[in-house]
């Protein structure tokens, strides 16, 4: 997602830093490139215009133009307005009510049900008792989808009865809530290709029986413009209280992403990412500005980290790296947390700097090979004894061969592993100047 946009205005604002003095015809020109850059993402045409009326606004005060490196403050003006485009400050997935409920509604096949299964996986996951409800009265799979996704979350489900209607099942759904005392409810609502009366008319009566406390919009980030006008109808129709936006993980331009918050006025609450039950994010509209600028969204990769990677371990790592102290031991544990923190092809969208400019294939193929390779070295080390690990340095040529046999890999391999390993000693270095280099980001990042 946002691969163009982003590789169309990091084009624009390299040009512009090449400049030591900002004329007005230099930034107008940037900005016009700009604006061509968000129409081609998609981006509804009146949001990008305000867009760059803003942009241009601060960009040709005397404080940017006059300054010592006006290219980086056009950047960071830009950065600013991405933010604020993507809804500023970020809202958290508030859950109001006793029991909290969630109505999920969106078109057909945006990702609601899913949607469903990944909140109630998160509040399960935090405590909560969670009770999901499948009102896709239409569709028989989809109450069986439902069912599948509340079995693997480990979480009570309440399924259609023959005869009843969609506001029926929401009332009864909503007092057995409150009877049985859930923390949560998420109400799945079916879908339909396009809004039309019969829809708005089914979802105003369910929403008069079940009063959810946040009326929130799910909407497949790919479907470009067209959803503004979604999101408007179902606002306008029963309210929003928030949106998620699905399917980030794919090659689509992102525009309505940079289009529905202007648009709504509702704030984007939650991100789709994939198709798995952990694949769903709170959204920060700083970090998608900075990750579209090619400034990487470290810190969501860092938090992603945290949550896999037990404190303790990481900082006694980080102190034997220091000390140049690792043994293979240390190297299988960070192997495994890599496993644990998902597909390489996910964090490399993370990381700041040239990855941006790869395309979906190139990553791809690095993820395999890092993927093939983590596994190789997995099986290598796990054939090896304790005292080996211990102590890589006394490896010799017969231990090697015994292990590259042991694993069913060959002499090369375990070469390849012990050359690899003895390269992280130097990654101590390149460590410091990662931080160097992300406290500069964020000295430029904050006002
Ligand atoms: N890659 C990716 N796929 C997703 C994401 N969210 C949903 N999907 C996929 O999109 C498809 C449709 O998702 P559903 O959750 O069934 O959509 P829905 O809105 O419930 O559809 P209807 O019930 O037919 O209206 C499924 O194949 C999901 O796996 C996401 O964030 N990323
Ligand atoms: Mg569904």
């Amino acid at each position: 997602m946002f691969d163009n946009l982003s590789t169309a205005l990091q084009k624009t604002f390299k040009n512009l830093r090449g400049y030591g003095k900002l004329t007005e015809k230099n930034v107008k020109d940037a900005l016009r490139e700009v604006r061509l850059a968000l129409l081609e993402a998609d981006v509804n045409f009146k949001v990008a215009r305000d867009f760059i009326n803003q942009v241009q606004d601060k960009c040709l005060g005397d404080e940017v133009l006059l300054s010592v490196t006006p290219g980086q403050q056009v950047v960071k003006v830009v950065n600013d307005e991405l933010v604020a485009l993507f809804g500023g400050a970020h809202e958290e997935f508030k859950l109001v009510g006793n029991p909290a409920s969630v109505m999920l509604m969106g078109l057909h096949g945006s990702g609601k049900t899913t949607s469903a299964g990944k909140l109630a996986y998160r509040w399960k996951k935090s405590g909560r008792r969670v009770l999901l409800v499948a009102c896709d009265i239409r569709r028989p799979a989809a109450v069986e989808q439902l069912s599948i996704l509340a079995e693997q979350v480990g979480c009570d489900i309440v399924r259609p009865e023959p005869g009843e209607s969609v506001p029926q099942l929401g009332r009864r759904a909503a007092q057995l809530s409150k009877a049985v005392r859930y923390d949560v409810v998420i109400y799945d609502t079916g879908g339909r290709f396009q809004i039309d009366d019969e829809l708005v008319q089914e979802l105003k009566e369910f929403e008069a029986e079940t009063q959810p406390n946040n009326k929130v919009l799910v909407l497949d980030a790919a479907i470009g413009q067209e959803s503004v006008n979604v999101a408007e109808t179902f606002r306008d129709a029963v309210g929003l209280t928030g949106m998620i936006l699905t399917k980030l993980d794919g090659d689509a331009r992102g525009g309505a992403a940079l289009s529905v918050h202007a648009v709504t006025g509702c704030p984007i609450l939650m991100t789709g990412v994939g198709e798995k039950m952990e694949d769903l994010q709170p959204f920060y509209p700083d970090r998608m500005a900075s990750r579209i600028l090619g400034m990487g969204d470290v810190v969501s990769l860092v938090e992603k980290a945290q949550e896999v990677v037990d404190e303790k371990d990481a900082l006694k790592m980080q102190e034997k790296l220091a000390k140049n102290q690792l043994d293979l031991e240390d190297f299988l544990s960070q192997i495994q947390m890599m496993k644990k923190m998902g597909p390489i092809s996910n964090m490399l969208d993370s990381l700041p700097g040239n990855t941006m400019k790869m395309d979906d294939k190139q990553k791809e193929a690095i993820a395999k090979a890092s993927e093939v390779e983590m596994k190789k070295f997995e099986s290598i080390i796990q054939s090896m004894t304790v005292w080996e690990r211990k102590h890589p340095k006394s490896i010799d040529r017969p231990r090697r061969l015994r292990i590259a046999q042991g694993c069913g890999r060959k002499l090369a391999d375990v070469n390849q592993l012990l050359k690899r390993f003895d390269q992280m000693g130097k990654m101590g270095k390149q460590f410091k100047k990662m931080e160097k280099r992300l406290r500069h980001l964020q000295k430029f990042t904050t006002k």
